[in-house]
């Protein structure tokens, strides 16, 4: 046990108030498993050392949401994870300021308990959902997803929810229902930045409905093994990999099922220059740039190379067939 704490830099266990929680458990995993001595003690020296280093970037406070590795088909990848500090201190998240830093240094204003979720519109079952009840809705899935935001750059980052897909049905959407509009919170008592006229408040976002059925498609409740801190969209978010990030509303507090396409916020603001659909596509430029290439963060470095940026984010197996036959610079 001595050598093992001498080859980790500590000496003695600290309290873990103090210490951030996975390197509490990795250390007491790492124990645990020493008892039994050996080689799958150096074993789990070894691993918990990388454990370790990541979890150096790790905060730690926010509540544990538990999840099991996901089975739906492109719910992982091989890409390494950003690291915690970058992923919830580089945001977009204009109702806390325009700045990427904004949304870390201000959202502490965002009080997300209590909060519910109205769903309503062309459903059998229209209702309000307290978010415990949305939480214990299904079983938490860990995803790794790729987000790439349409200002080029991208991030990699393990989320916590479980598929859109397992609320819509539980509502029952009426035949004559063909998308789906979410709407986020707007409040300016909890939101600074709401009196600025960027965009037309509440932040509103919309998908097909067999975009929202689609598994990959994630109502997302945390990352890394928490609940979402503010920033990232705390306490409920969408995450749609394979569009552009800002398709992936924050702070969700209704849902609506419409007939008619959802005026989404960027649309309006800008609509000639993010339309309704806004799959990454590398093929169509945004006007006033290109999106062949992305910066994923962290790699930022000087000799960093961009990445290029795949058809559908790198989810083209999985969602291209959504698609067939539709002009997508079009349908941009
Ligand atoms: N309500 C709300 N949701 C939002 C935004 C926003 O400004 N307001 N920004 C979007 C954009 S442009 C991106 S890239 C992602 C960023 O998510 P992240 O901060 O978790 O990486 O959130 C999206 N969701
Ligand atoms: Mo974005």
């Amino acid at each position: 046990m001595s050598r093992l704490h001498r080859d980790r830099g500590f000496t003695h266990p600290i309290p873990s108030e103090i210490t951030p929680r996975t390197v509490y458990e990795e250390r007491r995993r790492v124990l645990q498993t020493l008892a039994l001595g050996g080689a799958g003690a150096a074993l789990a020296a070894w691993a918990g050392r990388d454990a370790l280093a990541q979890a150096a970037t790790r905060p730690g406070k926010l509540a544990a949401l538990a999840a099991a590795p996901s089975a739906v088909p492109g719910a992982s990848t091989l890409d390494k994870p950003t690291s915690y500090q970058d992923a919830s201190t580089y945001n977009n998240f204009y109702e806390f300021g325009t700045d990427k830093a904004d949304p870390a240094r201000n959202a502490h204003t965002l009080k997300t308990d209590p909060w519910a979720v109205e769903v309503e519109g062309l459903v059998k079952k229209p209702g309000k959902y307290a978010l415990e009840d949305l939480l214990r809705l299904n079983a938490q899935e860990e995803r790794i997803y790729r987000l790439r935001c349409v200002e080029g750059w991208s991030m990699v980052i393990p989320w916590v929810g479980y598929s859109l897909s397992e609320l819509v049905r539980r509502v029952e959407p009426l035949g004559s229902a063909k998308y789906v509009e979410f709407l986020t919170l707007a409040d300016k008592a909890r939101m600074p930045f709401l009196g600025s006229r960027v965009l037309d408040w509440p932040y509103v976002e919309g998908l097909r409905l067999d975009e929202a059925m689609h598994p990959l498609t994630l109502l997302a409740f945390g990352m890394y093994g928490e609940v979402l801190p503010n920033q990232n969209g705390a306490p409920v978010r969408l995450v749609v990999p394979w569009k552009y990030g800002f398709k992936s509303a924050k702070s969700i507090v209704k849902i609506r099922f419409t007939e008619k396409e959802p005026a989404t916020a960027w649309n309006k603001a800008a609509p000639q220059e993010y339309g309704f659909y806004s799959n990454v596509n590398p093929l169509v430029d945004h006007p006033r740039w290109s999106q062949a290439t992305e910066r994923r963060i962290g790699e930022d470095g000087l000799f960093a190379k961009k990445r290029k940026t795949l058809m559908f984010n790198g989810y083209e197996a999985q969602v291209g067939q959504l698609y067939s036959g539709m002009d997508l610079r079009k349908f941009f």
